[in-house]
């Protein structure tokens, strides 16, 4: 159990974060926590194997890559263990087989809507989003980007650097400035934590602003999302939970204040009429088509309500 508790703290305390990477890290966790069960039977394993689960679910409550992760790893029906075992590091393995082969996907398709010579603003640090600004780098394109800061954990930091080491030119900008250079961008591109089944994206705290700010600019506005960050309990009415995180992050001195609560969302709600063009490793969709995406492609049965 100790790589599962030490891969949830990294998750909860964000040394590992971005939707995508703590789903593949939770798939790992499980698979390599099942390998080396001592167990005598498969009650005991499935057991086990459910408590291990849950200490990975609890530890960030928007991200649903992460329960798609785990549900698609739990997914074995065999009579027993040594088969539930292999089921699970299977399942483990080809999620993050899939997971990469989706990004890069997402990187081939999402890339066209990018022309030579475009600015293209991002929010945070996606790895779809950065795969899509790459690919198009690649390709031969001569773009420009704008990241934003992403406070408070500026993340937007990551993406910088890591644009940097592409080569490819960019500038670094407070979160406030969104609308202020918004008539110099092209298209917004942003990952997605949880794209709901009519088609509402939730993100990093700041997108919904951006949108917003695109809108009023006629900027388009793309989202870069793998299929497993499309929520299917949605479509059984179910909110996203919002993960409020400690206030610290936003200002360490806040104990001084003896009137003041400070309040630090991670995420924020954008609706999808603000939004042109969801693209995934299935296709590049407009927001309305992703009750289709969670149905067809999450495999996603009503019975596993629960
Ligand atoms: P990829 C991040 O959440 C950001 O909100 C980002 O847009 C999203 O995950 C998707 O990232 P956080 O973990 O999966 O920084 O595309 O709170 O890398």
């Amino acid at each position: 159990m100790d790589r599962v508790l030490d891969t949830a703290e990294k998750i909860r305390s964000m040394e590992i974060r971005g939707a995508g990477r703590i789903a593949t890290a939770a798939a790992a966790a499980l698979r390599d926590f099942s390998r080396d069960l001592q167990v005598q039977s498969l009650n005991e394993f499935d057991i086990e194997m459910q408590r291990a689960a849950d200490v990975l679910l609890m530890t960030r409550p928007t991200a649903v890559s992460l329960s798609n992760a785990i549900r698609l790893v739990m997914k074995y029906r065999v009579d027993d263990l040594e088969s539930a075992r292999r089921a699970v590091i299977e399942n483990a393995d080809r999620f993050i087989e899939n997971s990469q082969k989706a990004v890069e996907k997402i990187g081939q398709i999402g890339s066209r809507r990018i022309r030579d010579g475009d600015t293209v603003l991002t929010h945070c640090n996606s790895l779809a989003a950065i795969s899509v600004i790459s690919a198009a780098h690649k390709s031969g394109k001569k773009i420009k980007v704008i990241a934003t800061e992403s406070r408070p954990r500026f993340q937007g930091i990551t993406t910088i650097g890591m644009l940097d080491k592409l080569g490819i030119e960019t500038e670094l900008i407070v979160d406030s400035a969104a609308r202020s250079v918004m008539n110099e961008v092209d298209l917004v591109v942003v990952g997605a934590d949880v794209i709901t089944a009519n088609g509402t994206l939730v993100n990093k705290i700041g997108t919904a602003q951006i949108a917003l700010a695109a809108r009023e600019a006629r900027t388009s506005f793309m989202v870069a999302a793998e299929t497993y960050k499309f929520s299917p309990k949605t479509i059984l009415g179910e909110l996203v939970t919002i993960e409020e995180r400690d206030p610290q992050e936003v200002l360490p001195g806040i104990a001084q204040y003896k009137h003041v609560k400070v309040r630090n969302p991670a995420f924020d709600v954008t609706p999808h009429q603000y939004i042109d063009l969801i693209c995934t490793e299935a296709g590049a969709i407009p927001p309305e088509m992703s009750y289709l995406i969670i149905k067809e492609r999450l495999g996603w049965e009503m019975e596993e309500d629960g």
